[in-house]
């Protein structure tokens, strides 16, 4: 049975299918913005930001073809690729992050999936970076049942897997992994016991049907994902999609607030393209309900504004960074 909808008065409404989905994108961008902004105010405090600060632990060098990344080994992007990072350097900077007042570290491998071999090393980054009170992250690329279990028991929070598109067009931005065997490792993910932290990209010359697929696709997992990040197209020189028709930030706002429609109580992360993108812009994504970012100069190789242009923009809005969960069970 339909929920009650306390705000509009009315009965829950159902975006299941994807006419209704398509139908949302269709709203005049006030209206969208509104509906979205009520939604979040059901389940959400409409001015805290949760802050995820991201490391790239091992860089470059992936033997994946997706277009849009700098990081595979098939694109000459002048990135110079590196071994898994010294666990020294690791909790040096989840220590920096903690101080700048992250909730999250994210750490970031550019695999195609863990080696055994190296499952000790990321598992003992998992153990040190939460015994600093962080939230973990992690991002390694396809999981066994195995290997999910490992992190699951090292103590990992979110396991970040993103489907990146919708199934139609996901095969013109990557042909070395199915959309399949995304969705198996969100499985394994979840049977695992960790929350997942998936999203997608936007600005990769995908139409908005591809969107509306992508989100609509994400809102009918088994459970919705407790993290859903929202990229825009980082174009860096080397890689297949620079040079692509860049999206219309309306049209980006209006993906972060059918993603809040669609998946209510799953923070929405404004991702990738902050750099690029104006105040005024990121204000506008946090009303159609972003409620997290990621935090810090730099994203896994490309740049992300610095924490006091962050700080000072979250202040002019009158809105603040999220407590790390820890602090608010002292609190409490
Ligand atoms: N190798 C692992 C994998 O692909 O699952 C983890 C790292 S990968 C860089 C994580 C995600 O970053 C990708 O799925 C994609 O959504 C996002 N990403 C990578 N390059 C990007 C770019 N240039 N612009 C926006 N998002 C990007
Ligand atoms: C996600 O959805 N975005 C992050 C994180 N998950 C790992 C990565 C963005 C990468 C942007 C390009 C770069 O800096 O290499
Ligand atoms: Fe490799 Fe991940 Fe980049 Fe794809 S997105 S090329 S899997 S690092």
């Amino acid at each position: 049975m339909a929920d009650y909808n306390v705000i509009s008065g009315g009965m829950k409404e159902d975006y299941s299918q994807l006419p209704q989905v398509m139908a949302l994108f269709a709203l005049p961008f006030n209206d969208l913005l509104f509906k979205a902004q009520q939604v979040h105010r059901q389940h959400w405090d409409a001015n805290s930001v949760q802050a995820s600060t991201l490391l790239s632990i091992k860089t470059g060098g992936c033997a994946e073809d997706c277009s849009y990344c700098p990081q595979s080994a098939k694109y000459d992007t002048g990135l110079k690729a590196s071994k898994l990072m010294p666990l020294d350097e690791v909790i040096t900077a989840a220590k920096n992050a903690k101080a700048a007042g992250a909730s999250r570290f994210c750490m970031g491998a550019a695999w195609r999936e863990p080696k055994e071999r190296d499952m000790p090393a990321v598992t003992e980054m998992i153990r040190e970076v939460k015994a600093l009170g962080l939230e973990t992250c992690m991002t390694l690329g396809m999981l066994s049942d195995k290997q999910a279990d490992d992190l699951s028991e090292a103590g990992l929070d979110y396991y970040n897997h993103n489907l990146d598109t919708s199934p139609e067009f996901y095969g013109n931005i990557i042909t070395t992994r199915t959309y399949q065997e995304r969705l198996d490792t969100l499985e394994r993910v979840a049977n695992a016991g960790m929350k997942t932290c998936c999203g997608g990209i936007v600005g990769m010359g995908e139409k908005i049907e591809d969107r509306a697929k992508m989100l609509q696709v994400l809102s009918q997992l088994p459970k919705h994902p407790e993290s859903v990040p929202i990229n825009m197209l980082v174009q860096v020189e080397g890689t297949p999609l620079k040079g692509v028709q860049a999206v219309d930030i309306f049209d980006f706002i209006r993906t972060i607030a059918v993603a809040r429609i669609l998946l209510p109580k799953s923070y929405v992360r404004l991702s990738a393209g902050r750099e690029q993108m104006s105040d005024e812009a990121q204000a506008l994504c946090f009303l159609a309900g972003a409620n997290s970012i990621f935090y810090g100069e730099k994203l896994l190789t490309t740049a992300n504004p610095g924490k006091d242009k962050d700080l000072e923009l979250l202040e002019r809005l009158g809105m603040h960074v999220e407590a790390p969960v820890h602090a608010l069970k002292v609190a409490s």
